[in-house]
C-alpha cells in the first residue's frame, strides 16, 4: 500500500497544457505527494490507491498549472510614477532617459536602498503576482550595474521565493544599460561585466540565465556577442531583449547562441522569425511595454505562429515601460492587443514560459510534475483572459504546499 497522496482535488476541468491545446479533462482528478503530481486524469480513472490527507471537491472550477511569469524586472528602488506624468505631458521614453532619467533613475535608486529596504519595497510587488496564480518568477538583475547592486539584486530576488513560497528563476541582466562611471566607454563596461560581475554572481550561484537589452539605446549586438560568449563559456544559458524598437538582428543574434527566448521582437524580421523556429528559442511577448509606450508596431504574430515558434506571454514588470502587477492583464492584452488565442495567451503563460525559462519540470499537470497548480473561481479557460482585473483565484499550490500570499500579511 503506497503511503497517502498529501493533497487531492476532484470535479474539476484540468486544463493540463498537454499536447497542443489546453489538454482539457472534463471531471478531473488531480493528486499529489511529495510536492510532486500523483495523477492528473480522469476521475473515473484514478488508480485505487488514491487516499489522500486532504480530498477537495471543487465543483467543476477550472484548474491550470501555477502560471509562470517568465520575464520581469520586478526588485528595483522607487518608481517612475513622475516620468509617467511627463510622457503624458509629450515626453519620449528617449528624451527622459537623455535627460537623466529612465533606467538611470532606477538605478540610483536600487543603489540607494539597502537590501531590506529592496526585499520591502520588492515583496508587495510579488506578493501581487503569487495572489493571482503565479507559482514561478524569473526575476532579473539590472538596475545595479555594478558588481555589489547587481549581486545585491540577485540576493533580493532569491529572498523574495523563500519569503512568499514562491519558485524563482534570476537572469543577470548587467548589460541593460551604461551606468554613469563608464559614461561613453560601452566596450569597458561590457569587458567588466565579462571579467567581473559574471563571473562573480556565477560563482556565487546568483544566476540561472543570462539576458542583455540589444537596441540603439543600449548594447550593440557586437557587445551583446561578447556578453553572450561569456555567459556560454560558465555554462550559462541566454535570453536576450530583441528588436523592441529598431531591427538589430537581436533574434537571430539569439538564436545563433541557441537562446532560451527573445523577447519583445515588435521590430523582428522574417529571418529573425525562421531562425528562432530553428533554434527552438521561445518568442516571450511582452504587450504591457507596448501598451504602455503606445506602440503601433505588433510583433509579427502570424509569422512566428506559422514557423512554428512557442509563443509564450509575460508582464516584464518594470518601473519605465510595463508597471504591469498582473499577469492575467498580460494575457488580456496578448489577445486584446496582439490578437492572440486565450488557448495561445494560456500555454504561454505555463507551458511555453516554462520553457522559456529551460524548465521542463513544470508548466503542465502531469504525473511526476511539479504540483504547482491554482483552481480558479471559473470553469471557462478563455474568462482568465477575458476578465480585466479581480481576483479569480479559488485556491492555489506551489510544490504542493498551500501559498496564500494573504497569508503573508507583513
Ligand atoms: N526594455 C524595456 O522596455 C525595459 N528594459 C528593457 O530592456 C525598460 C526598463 C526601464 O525603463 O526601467
Ligand atoms: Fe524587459
Amino acid at each position: 500500500m503506497n503511503a497517502p497522496w498529501d493533497g487531492l482535488w476532484l470535479d474539476c476541468r484540468l486544463a493540463t497544457m498537454q499536447g497542443e491545446d489546453l489538454g482539457l479533462i472534463e471531471d478531473g482528478a488531480l493528486g499529489w505527494r511529495d510536492g510532486l503530481i500523483t495523477y492528473a486524469g480522469a476521475r473515473a480513472q484514478l488508480p485505487p490507491d488514491h487516499a489522500a490527507r486532504q480530498v477537495q471537491s471543487l465543483d467543476g472550477a477550472l484548474v491550470t498549472p501555477g502560471l509562470i511569469d517568465c520575464h520581469t524586472h520586478l526588485v528595483f528602488g522607487g518608481d517612475r510614477a513622475h516620468e509617467f506624468e511627463l510622457r503624458l505631458h509629450g515626453a519620449s521614453y528617449e528624451e527622459i532617459a537623455r535627460s537623466g532619467g529612465g533606467i538611470a533613475a532606477s538605478v540610483r535608486a536600487t543603489r540607494a536602498a539597502d537590501e531590506a529596504a529592496l526585499l520591502a519595497q520588492s515583496l508587495p510587488r510579488a506578493r501581487a503576482l503569487l495572489r493571482e496564480g503565479v507559482t514561478t518568477l524569473e526575476i532579473k538583475s539590472g538596475y545595479g550595474l555594478d558588481l555589489a547592486s547587481e549581486l545585491k539584486m540577485l540576493r533580493v530576488a532569491r529572498a523574495l521565493g523563500t519569503r512568499l513560497g514562491m519558485q524563482v528563476r534570476t537572469t543577470l541582466l548587467a548589460a541593460h544599460a551604461l551606468p554613469p562611471e563608464y559614461a561613453q566607454r560601452a566596450d569597458d563596461y561590457i569587458e567588466h561585466i565579462c571579467s567581473t560581475i559574471l563571473p562573480a554572481a556565477a560563482q556565487a550561484g546568483l544566476v540561472d540565465a543570462v539576458d542583455a537589452f540589444c537596441e540603439k539605446i543600449a548594447f550593440s549586438p557586437a557587445q551583446t556577442r561578447r556578453v553572450f560568449d561569456c555567459a556560454r563559456a560558465l555554462g550559462l544559458p541566454v535570453k536576450l531583449h530583441a528588436d523592441q524598437l529598431s531591427d538589430l538582428g537581436g533574434a537571430a543574434l539569439a538564436a545563433s547562441f541557441g537562446a532560451l527566448s527573445a523577447d519583445h521582437l515588435e521590430w523582428t524580421s522574417a529571418q529573425g522569425v525562421q531562425a528562432m523556429a530553428a533554434a527552438g528559442t521561445v518568442a516571450v511577448l511582452l504587450p504591457g511595454a507596448w501598451y504602455a509606450l503606445r506602440e503601433t508596431r505588433l510583433p509579427p504574430i502570424e509569422a512566428l505562429r506559422s514557423a512554428g515558434v512557442p509563443l509564450a506571454v509575460a508582464t516584464d514588470l518594470n518601473p519605465g515601460t510595463s508597471p504591469l502587477l498582473s499577469l492575467r492583464l498580460a494575457l488580456n492584452m496578448a489577445c486584446t492587443l496582439f490578437r492572440l488565442t486565450p488557448t495561445e495567451a494560456l500555454r504561454g503563460a505555463t507551458v511555453n514560459a516554462a520553457r522559456a525559462l529551460g524548465l521542463s519540470d513544470r508548466g503542465r499537470l502531469a504525473a511526476g510534475l511539479r504540483a504547482d497548480c491554482v483552481a480558479w473561481q471559473v470553469r471557462e479557460p478563455a474568462a482568465l483572459c477575458y476578465w480585466i482585473g479581480g481576483d479569480l483565484t479559488r485556491a492555489l499550490r506551489v510544490g504542493g504546499a498551500c501559498a496564500d500570499a494573504r497569508a503573508d500579511p507583513a
